[in-house]
């Protein structure tokens, strides 16, 4: 659900792969694919869980979840509720699978899948090119403190293959249209900064959403802006959608565990980057006790 660069980008690798590799295989994100990863041509392999419904599959591998509740609809594939295989990176995955692979010193699951990947089948461009999307977006594009040598040379070893890191920073980072500027621009109207500057907070609720004519999905990178604020530590963005649903979407700069944060309320991800969904009448019910916590687990902190 709300798939990032890396889970569309480790799903249709691995898919591509084992085609490569002679299976009938096929990726699968329940939620829609944000349209700016179109332009990355791979991910046209991806199918949603109604255009694979009907289909029966024998073995399942769930990729960058860190529990069953990420995947949403796409559970209704499975022969059966366990999967078969699991690979992760989050500090928080439950281990969920009947072979769990978790790996949290790996910057993206597309990593791990090229480690995989690399030893099986010969890369063209398009495979190589999914894999650098999953690493370039969960590094924040190389920017990162897990950004290590590893990291550099997997990219190295990809950019050999032909893939090129310019469609991809253009389609995922030089996407904004002028609605969701002005998105944007509501949204830091409602910026709140507490602790010295070190804990930001913004929201965009339902109404701002209709009021521009931006969808959910626009809000991706949003949280990024609150944390480039300078001498923020903990950015959080709150974003309503639908009505009753509140998506809290957590980033820190340095050095607090914002996953913390988000497992307290029945979400997880990594110490940098985290979210967690609250299901409230009014948007104020989500961000007074994820500040609360946030604000905690800062003053514990420093
Ligand atoms: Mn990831």
């Amino acid at each position: 659900m709300r798939p990032d660069g890396d889970a569309i980008g480790s799903v249709a690798a691995l898919t591509l792969i084992l085609r490569k590799l002679g299976a009938q295989a096929e990726g699968c994100i329940p939620d829609p694919v944000p349209w700016f990863y179109r332009e990355v041509s791979g991910t046209r392999v991806l199918r949603t869980v109604e255009e694979l419904r009907g289909k029966e599959f024998d073995t399942v591998v769930v990729l960058d979840s860190s529990d069953l509740d990420r995947i949403g609809d796409a559970v209704e594939l499975f022969p059966a509720r366990t999967p078969d295989v699991v690979i992760d990176h989050h500090v928080t995955n439950s281990g969920f699978g009947l072979l769990n692979l978790c790996a949290p010193d790996y910057a993206a699951v597309a990593l791990i899948v090229h480690e995989i990947g690399k030893r099986l089948v010969e890369y063209d461009r398009e495979l190589a090119e999914l894999l650098l999307l999953g690493i370039a977006t969960d590094t924040g594009f190389f920017k990162y403190e897990s950004v290590d040598a590893q990291v550099f040379e997997a990219a190295a070893e990809l950019a050999r293959y032909g893939a090129r890191i310019q469609p991809i920073a253009s389609a995922v980072l030089e996407h904004r249209t002028p609605n969701t500027i002005r998105l944007l621009t509501e949204m830091f109207h409602t910026l709140h900064l507490e602790l010295g500057g070190k804990l930001a907070y913004a929201y965009v609720s339902a109404g701002m959403l209709r009021r521009t004519g931006c969808r959910e999905e626009d809000t991706e990178g949003f949280v990024g802006e609150l944390r480039a604020i300078h001498g923020v530590e903990v950015a959080i963005l709150f974003s309503e959608w639908p009505e009753g649903e509140v998506h809290v979407s957590l980033r820190s700069k340095s050095y607090a565990d914002v996953s913390r944060v988000a497992l307290r309320f029945g979400g997880g991800g990594h110490p940098r980057a985290a979210g967690c969904t609250l299901k409230v009448t009014r948007l104020e019910e989500a961000i007074y006790p994820v500040v609360a916590a946030a604000r905690g687990l800062l003053e514990e902190a420093g």
